[in-house]
């Protein structure tokens, strides 16, 4: 049983800057549902309190048992002070080899109707707080990353998973050697590679993908470089339930290796860049993993020219992939099917010189889905240790459309309303690459009969605030999904996902 919290109450004065943390029952509720009341003004300026400065409020009902998260909101109101204090005023007197440096992503998620039984709100409030410190000589150095990923505020039966859950762990440390022309890294570590699509350091993801292995890097010249790295995948774990936020330290398995290697250039026409690329991953099923068995090559291609005021820009990306893999990585399936699967990303923009620095972008996404479940070939597109977030929406307790079995056209606006201020709004409508296959993430488990592929069609809407430069950042987003007739038919209906973020860096 839940048990009614004592309040509690910090406040913090740092110059003008007023911090205030509170966690107090609301009275107007009942008695059983302690509420926490989070605010933190904070002004831009050092003189006064900026009329718009309280950041965000939220409230949450506080589980029993979840002491932990005092803990870290305590330590978010730490942050928040490091956040708010100028670099100068810095009382770390640190060698010049030696540079410490932190994140803190704080998130609550709601969802109008969970996708497990359609039948209850879904919620969740996630955070992560990472620590790193870095050695930096002549030509080595070496660099020791901490990341403690937790999830609070949620229900026993949203399910939940090393997506979101990594507790105290080490999520990099290397040494490197080498100058400006190369470096080669030996340790954990993470990497976003290209468009982050294939491989990526998680951003919005509560936890982050990361790899032990050797990472090298050349530049060839000015406009070129190449990359290589031979990695054993971390399998992030934790102790028991996820919900408990127990640790219980990472490992990665001699039985899994990914590797790849990429060209970089930028000497193309039209200011355009280039990349072109190989992605191998190879495993196999062992007593302490089970695994689809997948040996799979990728060759990419990726073209793209940056922004710029009254310009076209534009992205191109395709992916061939083949090999062999199973359709699961289930103990009784031991089917080795060929794989053989494709992705294609097209995007075009314009960049318009007026007010609020309009950008117009037409997008479209294709990732293949299996063609026949009876021809022993597993036409699924893998997206590695890519991210959907960047083309398909938010993932967390969202994550409904995913790079797997995919025809999908959208159109984006985004727009600078201010100098610190982002807003980006997309339309995205989503097809089923093959009724034939299912669409797991929207729910979706088996093949659609009659041939319908429509998925629905998806409203984004992301708003970012610069609060501080490169110290504090909030951002919210309102994601709504309009399920399609094919889903609906299913149980399926609409939903609606709100997020709030702060990102704090010190
Ligand atoms: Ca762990
Ligand atoms: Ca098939």
């Amino acid at each position: 049983m839940r048990q009614h919290q004592t309040s509690c109450r910090y406040r913090a004065n740092i110059g003008a800057r007023r911090i205030i943390f509170s966690r107090e029952p609301d009275s107007a509720l009942k008695p059983r549902h302690p509420w926490t009341i989070l605010s933190v003004p904070i002004s831009p300026y050092r003189e006064t309190i900026h009329p718009a400065s309280t950041l965000f409020m939220f409230y949450h009902p506080l589980p029993a048992k979840r002491s932990a998260r005092r803990t870290l909101l305590c330590g978010l109101l730490c942050t928040a002070s490091f956040a708010s204090a100028a670099p100068s005023e810095s009382n770390l007197q640190l060698p010049s080899w030696l540079s410490l440096s932190g994140t803190l992503q704080t998130r609550v998620e709601y969802l109008n109707q969970d996708f497990d039984s359609g039948q209850r709100e879904d919620h969740a409030l996630v955070e992560r707080t990472t620590l790193r410190a870095d050695l930096n000589f002549e030509h080595s150095g070496a660099t020791l990353e901490l990341a403690d990923s937790r999830i609070f505020w949620v229900e026993d039966d949203t399910p939940v998973n090393s997506a979101m859950v990594n507790p105290l762990d080490i999520l990099q440390g290397y040494v490197w050697v080498g100058d400006d022309q190369w470096q080669v890294k030996l340790g954990r570590f993470t990497q976003d590679l290209g468009s982050r699509r294939f491989m990526a350091r998680n951003r919005y993801r509560n936890t982050i993908n990361a790899f032990d292995g050797v990472n090298a890097r050349w530049q060839l010249g000015e406009q070129d470089t190449v990359r290589a790295f031979y990695s054993l995948p971390v399998e992030r774990r934790f102790d028991g339930d996820p919900r408990d936020n127990k640790m219980k330290s990472d490992r990665s398995h001699e039985n899994q290796q990914f590797g790849g290697l990429m060209y970089e250039t930028s000497r193309l026409p039209f200011d355009s860049q280039g990349e072109i690329y190989l992605l191998t991953l190879k495993e196999r099923d062992s007593a302490d993993l089970q695994t689809r068995n997948r040996e799979l090559y990728s060759v990419g291609v990726r073209l793209l020219r940056n922004p710029q005021t009254s310009h076209w820009d534009y992205e191109f990306e395709a992916l061939q992939q083949e090999g062999r893999s199973r359709l699961s990585s289930s103990a009784t399936n031991t089917d080795s099917l060929d794989h053989s699967a494709s992705f294609l990303h097209a995007e075009l923009g314009y960049s318009f010189d007026a007010p609020w620095q309009p950008r117009l972008q037409a997008h479209y996404d294709y990732a293949s889905g299996d063609r026949d479940p009876d021809d022993n070939e597993n036409n699924g597109l893998d997206s590695l240790y890519g991210i959907p977030r960047s083309d398909f929406g938010p993932t967390g307790i969202y994550g409904l459309l995913a790079r797997n079995n995919i025809s999908s056209p959208a159109v984006r606006l985004e727009l600078k309303p201010a100098g610190d201020w982002r807003l980006f709004m997309e339309l995205r409508d989503a097809w089923l690459a093959t009724a034939a296959a299912p669409s797991p993430r929207t729910g979706l488990a088996e093949a659609i009969p009659g041939g319908d592929k429509h998925l629905g069609s998806q409203l984004e809407t992301v708003l970012r605030w610069q609060v501080i430069p490169s110290r504090l950042q909030l951002e919210s987003g309102l994601t709504y999904f309009n399920a399609s007739d094919a889903l609906k038919d299913r149980g399926i209906d609409d939903k609606y996902y709100l997020y709030l973020q702060a990102n704090l860096s010190f």
